[in-house]
Order: C-alpha cells, then structure tokens, then sequence
C-alpha cells in the first residue's frame, strides 16, 4: 500500500523513518513524493490542508496524529465516510497530566502573588491551603481527564468531572450530561477543559457557564481555543470574577500579535504545547492500525462521526 505522510508540525523524515521499518511491506511518503494521488491507500496527517484528504480517489483509512479531530472535519470536502483513528497514547495522556497539575498547583501554591511580592522584596507569609479543601473540575473525563484525574487525586484535591456519560472512578464525583453541567460547575474553584471540539461543546465557556463557577475560580483550558467565548472569559476576568486563566490553545493559532491574551496580566498563554506524541511511542499503533487495515480486521481508536470525537 502507499501511505501518504503529511503534518503541520511533525518532521516527515523523522517520522517516516521511524514508521517505515515497523511496515516493511508500505511505501510511506511525504506528499511531495506522491506522483499519482490515486496510489495513495491510507494517510497520516495532522492539520492536513483543507481539500487533500478528499483529492485522494482511493483513500480508505485516515490516522490523524493528534488526539482532537475537529481540525480535520471542519474541512467541508473531508471524507466523512472513510474510518477515522484518532491518537490515544498513555505519552500523551502523562503530558497532559503533567500539564494540568503544573498549573493547578500554580495557582493552588499561589505562585503568582509570590512572584510578585520577591519583585516587589514584599516578607509576607501566605498561608498554604490544603489541597483536600480545594476542588477541581475537569470537563471531559476521556483519556486525558482520567489521566488528570488520578495525578489530582494523588495530591489530595478534591475532583469531580462532567462528561456526557455517567463516569465510575474512585474519588472522582461524576457529574453528566447537559442537565447536571450547572451542579458540576457550582463545585469547580478550578475548572479544567479536556473536551473535544464539537457542535455541543463550541464556546462552552462563556458569560453563563463562568457566573455559574464560584468567584475566584481559575480556569485552564487544554481542549481547544473554540470552547472559550473569548470576550466572556477577558470580561469576567476584568471584573475579578475569575481569578486567572491559563490557555494553551486558541480559537486563531498561532495567536495573533495584538491579541489581548498575550498581555493580559491573569493570563498564561502556552503555545498549543500541553502534550505530544513521539514516534516510539506511537509508532506501534499506527502499524499495527495499518496491518489491520491490509488484513480486513477492525481498525482500534476510531473516531465515532455521530458525536465527532
Ligand atoms: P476523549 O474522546 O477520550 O474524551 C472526551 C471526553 O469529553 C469524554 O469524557 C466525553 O464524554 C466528553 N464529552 C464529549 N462531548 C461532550 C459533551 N457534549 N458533553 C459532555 N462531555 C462531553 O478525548 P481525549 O481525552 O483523548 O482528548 C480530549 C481533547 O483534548 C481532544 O479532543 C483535543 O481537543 C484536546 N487535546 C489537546 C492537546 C493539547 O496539547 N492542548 C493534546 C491532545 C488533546 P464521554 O466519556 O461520556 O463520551
Ligand atoms: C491533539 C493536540 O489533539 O495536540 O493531540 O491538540
């Protein structure tokens, strides 16, 4: 079969390279080196350009690089039809915890206020809380907010999640669905976004679902820039609602220069670099993906195109 490789960000030779002895019997190549786009079986891709994947005639499996799928399908012409995979990676999910409980416990050890008091050569003794009085949400309890989870309850935080199905993890209370959001959010003094990107969970942070967190909350958010109502979220952190934000992906990446966020003195801006994959750590997968696809089995991490995660 002829594989086409082709992402924004990942270095097609390093990645080929690593791909190509795991399938020996595959022809892997970047997009440049694809002469007849009709030879192309299968595509590896993060953030392809818009129109590729459906100029591919024979294509008959997609596997996206990275865990979020909206980039892919808000390609009007992306072929809904062909099975999606998606990353799922234990990698990925321990970048993402890492990244979670570096900024809770930020905000938690106030390193802020501490920060500034040393520029400021301010003595003055903050007391510590403990990390059993402060509760954190986490929105989506998929791979990556089960991950957070568990790190979160390491340290003793109280958690509870809010998913679209009823959730059973130890410590952790399950709050689901449209109905229970409100309740959820009541509890979150820190309110983790791990959710994809999809039509019910566009601009799910705005005016209403921020009033609805106790004053002083933090948010951090890690799904993607599209769950932030933007102007909402600069407002209630003018207001001092929300105490402080850290945003590791935007609704326009990269994010532009005159973009408020940058400056913004409640704002941590990460550029879209909470979690990663690397290649022996994935490397697998994909071929094992690709084996199946060759021998008729069922494909593994596929992407449901009913609710689009
Ligand atoms: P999963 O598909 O494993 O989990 C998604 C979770 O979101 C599930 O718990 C799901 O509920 C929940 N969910 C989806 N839709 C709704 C809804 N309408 N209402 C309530 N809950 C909902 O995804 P991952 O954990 O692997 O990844 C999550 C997202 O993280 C990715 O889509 C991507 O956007 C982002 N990401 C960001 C990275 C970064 O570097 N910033 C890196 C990797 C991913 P249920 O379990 O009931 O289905
Ligand atoms: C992903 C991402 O979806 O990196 O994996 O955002």
């Amino acid at each position: 079969m002829t594989i086409l490789f082709q992402s924004l960000i990942h270095d097609p030779d390093l990645w080929i390279d690593a791909l190509q002895p795991a399938l020996p019997d595959e022809d892997i190549r970047p997009l440049a080196e694809i002469d007849d786009k009709a030879s192309v079986d299968a595509a590896i891709v993060l953030a392809p350009p818009h129109g590729l994947l459906a100029s591919l005639p024979n294509l008959k499996f997609v596997q996206n690089l990275g865990a979020g799928v909206d980039g892919l399908l808000k390609d009007p012409s992306y072929p809904r039809h062909l099975p999606l995979a998606r990353m799922v990676d234990d990698g990925l999910a321990n970048k993402m915890a890492e990244y979670v409980v570096l900024h809770v416990l930020r905000y938690h050890r106030q390193v802020e206020a501490m920060q500034f008091n040393q520029r400021n050569k301010i003595w003055k003794w903050l007391p510590p809380v403990d990390a059993s009085e402060r509760c954190i949400g986490i929105m989506g309890m998929g791979e990556l907010g089960v991950a957070a989870a568990k790190r979160l309850l390491g340290f003793s935080f109280q958690v509870v999640s809010w998913s679209r199905r009823l959730k059973a993890i130890d410590g952790v209370a399950s709050f689901h669905g449209a109905d229970q959001l409100e309740g959820f959010l009541r509890h979150c003094q820190m309110l983790v976004c791990l959710l994809p990107l999809t039509p019910e969970t566009t601009g799910i942070i705005n005016r209403r679902t921020l009033s609805l967190l106790p004053r002083g909350a933090y948010v951090i958010n890690a799904g993607r820039g599209g769950h932030v109502a933007e102007h909402d979220l600069l407002h209630a952190l003018d207001n001092d609602y929300i105490a402080g934000a850290t945003l590791d992906v935007f609704a326009e990446e990269p994010l532009r220069q005159d973009h408020p966020f940058w400056v913004h003195p409640k704002v941590t801006v990460t550029p879209h670099n909470a979690a990663d994959i690397i290649p022996s750590r994935v490397v697998p997968y994909i071929a094992d993906n690709i084996r199946r696809l060759r021998e008729g089995r069922p494909l593994l991490r596929l992407v449901d195109m009913k609710t689009g995660y």
